[in-house]
Parts: structure tokens; C-alpha cells; sequence
């Protein structure tokens, strides 16, 4: 089986990226799936595994975030022995990076080099807006197009209508209401997944992503959860996956989402809350807090019925979490410099 670089996004800039970081005889993969330290991956001759190369396991101990997740584009070495390593990780160009949660923990790729991510919430029970801004933010901060999908959407007696109320159109991402079931709605995401883009997928469990790689390579590629078998906080996803559409073009899928510790730089959460930032801007004081100091514009919108008491308390525990991650993130990183480099 042949695959077609280009249509997994093979472009000139990567080509040139490879140029500097291979060797003759080296070749260039997309990561599909990374298990163990060894990883799948999409080369032009087909799929190949790849471990990766002791050079790249000794950048990973200073940090984590270099190692290959899916989606990443690999320098893969050909061995005599019919072996296969992975020596380098081509730059990313857009990352989903989630933070977590304890004091020596370091940011985790969740995805790389995805055009545009999908934050995929369940319609049915009734989308949650607190995860779905808490997720934005996150979209927001790897670099691609965030959009909103709302799954289940044949649950519903009028999708359009809730679709309408969901936060994210204030700071202009597109609400997609669709169906894995009934396919309504699918023809919205088709551009999202052409020749030579990537989809990132980012919800909690139980959300529909899988289904919708499903329903978007039309055949079962990732298993779903079990109509009866619908246990809380089970993942049915254990693994993320970048999946090739038949057209050409990739869904990056992942496990549910938790939501501790996501945040950690304050970009995504400007741009998600994009209406907030812009009314913030027009307080009369630059470091106001919002409570109770004079000519507060954030509380005036509130008072004045512009910006819901729901979405200002959101931005405030969402900034509340990014400055507590900032901190650990100055803590963590004196830590090391303190530490012997080791090795
Ligand atoms: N009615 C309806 N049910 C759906 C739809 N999409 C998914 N489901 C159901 O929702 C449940 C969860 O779907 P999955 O696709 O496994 O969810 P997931 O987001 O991949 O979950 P994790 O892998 O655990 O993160 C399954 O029982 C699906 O059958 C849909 O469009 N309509
Ligand atoms: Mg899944
Ligand atoms: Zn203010």
C-alpha cells in the first residue's frame, strides 16, 4: 500500500524542515500512533514502526514535549537489520498542549500539526458551556482554527436553535450541529478534513469524536462506545490517532479530554474570550481586578445585561486556573535550573 504524503499535508515547508534535519537515506513519516515509545507512522511505501532513536529519547528527558505524538512528521532511519528508528520530529507547526495537573509534571501533546480543531460536544444531555470555553481556550492556544461540533444532533427536536446559544460565536468560531447518526450536518466538516488538511478532535468522553472519524471516512475505523456499556468516565478511546480520509486529507482523534489542569499561557483564553478581553481593555485601571474598583467595564456589560453572569464567571475561574499554572510553570522551571544537568 502506497500513501500519498501530500494528501496527509506533505508540503514544501516540511520538505525543507526535512532538508535540514535528515540524512541521506532518511525518510520522511507521519505519525499515526505512538504506543510504548514506538511508533506508527504513514511513510510514501506505506505504514512503517518506528522506535525512536536513543538521540531523541535523550532530548525527551529534558523535555517531554519532544517526543513523537500523532500527527507529528518524523525523520525515520532505514537499519541494515530491517530495523526502523525515529531520529528527529520535524518542527510543529500547531500543537494541542494540555498542561497537567502536579508541580513536576510537564505540557502533554495531545495533537500536532492539525489545521483546525474541532471542540466536540454532545447536543444531548445539553451541551455544557463551561467545558465548551474551558476547550476553546485550548483550541485556541495550539495555533489552529478552532470550531464548535455539536454531536447527536438526531437527539434533538431543533439543533439550529441551541446551536445559536452556544458561547464561541463571540469570538468567531463556527458551530457545526451534526449527526454521525442521520449524517446531518457532515457536509459543514468535509473542508475541514480535504486533501492535505488535518482535523483535531478534543471533547470529553462519550462525546461522539470516534463516531464522527466514523462517519467521516464512511466505515468503522475507531471503535465506539457499546450502545449499553455506557459506564462513567470510561474511555473508550485509550490511544490518539491520526486516521486518513478517504479523499485525502486527516482526523487526529483522542481520548476524552479531562479537564485538570488544561491551562498554562494565556493566549487561547484572550482569544476565547475575545468579547471579555476587548470590554476588560476599556476599564478605567489596567490591572483592574473587576471587583470593585471604579468605571469597571466588565461590570458595567455585566449590569447592563451585554455579557452574561455565566460567561464573566467562567472567565474568571479560567484566569484564576491559567495564573495557578503560570505559577507552577515559574516554580517548576527555577527547580531545574537549580538542579545539575544530568547525563
Ligand atoms: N444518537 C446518536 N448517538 C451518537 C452519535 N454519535 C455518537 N453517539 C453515541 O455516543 C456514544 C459515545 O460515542 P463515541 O464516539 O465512542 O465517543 P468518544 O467521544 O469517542 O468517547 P471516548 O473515546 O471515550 O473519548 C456511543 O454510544 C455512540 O453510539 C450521534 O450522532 N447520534
Ligand atoms: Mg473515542
Ligand atoms: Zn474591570
Amino acid at each position: 500500500m502506497s500513501v500519498d504524503l501530500s494528501a496527509l499535508g506533505w508540503d514544501d515547508g516540511f520538505a525543507e524542515a526535512f532538508g535540514r534535519f535528515a540524512v541521506l537515506g532518511q525518510r520522511p513519516a507521519r505519525v499515526s500512533r505512538v504506543d510504548r515509545g514506538v511508533c506508527t507512522a504513514l511513510a510514501a511505501g506505506g505504514p512503517v514502526r518506528a522506535s525512536v532513536a536513543g538521540g531523541l529519547l535523550a532530548r525527551a528527558a529534558q523535555d517531554p514535549g519532544a517526543l513523537p505524538c500523532a500527527g507529528d512528521w518524523l525523520v525515520v532511519r532505514d537499519w541494515p537489520d530491517g530495523r526502523l528508528t525515529a531520529e528527529a520530529v520535524l518542527p510543529r507547526r500547531t500543537a494541542i498542549v494540555r498542561a497537567t495537573a502536579g508541580e513536576e509534571s510537564f505540557g502533554q501533546v495531545l495533537a500536532a500539526n492539525i489545521d483546525a480543531v474541532a471542540v466536540v460536544e454532545p447536543i444531548d444531555p445539553s451541551p455544557d458551556p463551561g467545558r465548551i470555553e474551558r476547550l476553546l481556550a485550548l483550541a485556541w492556544e495550539s495555533g489552529a482554527k478552532p470550531h464548535l461540533v455539536l454531536t447527536k444532533a438526531d437527539l434533538a427536536a431543533d439543533p439550529e436553535a441551541i446551536a445559536a446559544q452556544m458561547p464561541g460565536r463571540a469570538s468567531g468560531v463556527t458551530v457545526h450541529a451534526v449527526s454521525a447518526r442521520t449524517g446531518l450536518g457532515l457536509d459543514g466538516l468535509h473542508p475541514l478534513v480535504a486533501r492535505g488538511r488535518t482535523l483535531g478532535l478534543l471533547g470529553a468522553s462519550g462525546a461522539g469524536k470516534s463516531s464522527l472519524v466514523n462517519a467521516l471516512a464512511g466505515a468503522p475505523v475507531m471503535q465506539t462506545r457499546a450502545l449499553r456499556a455506557d459506564g462513567r468516565g470510561r474511555h473508550t478511546t485509550t490511544y490518539r490517532a491520526l486516521i486518513p480520509m478517504p479523499d485525502g486529507g486527516a482526523v487526529l482523534d483522542t481520548p476524552g479530554v479531562r479537564l485538570v489542569g488544561m491551562f498554562d499561557t494565556v493566549t487561547g483564553l484572550d482569544r476565547a474570550f475575545a468579547d471579555v478581553t476587548l470590554l476588560a481593555q476599556a476599564c478605567r485601571f489596567d490591572d483592574c481586578r473587576h471587583g470593585d474598583e471604579p468605571e469597571c467595564a466588565v461590570r458595567a456589560a455585566v449590569e447592563e445585561g451585554e455579557l452574561s453572569p455565566r460567561r464573566y464567571a467562567s472567565w474568571q475561574k479560567l484566569q484564576k486556573e491559567q495564573k495557578l499554572a503560570a505559577v507552577r510553570r515559574v516554580r517548576r522551571e527555577s527547580r531545574e535550573r537549580r538542579r545539575p544537568a544530568r547525563g
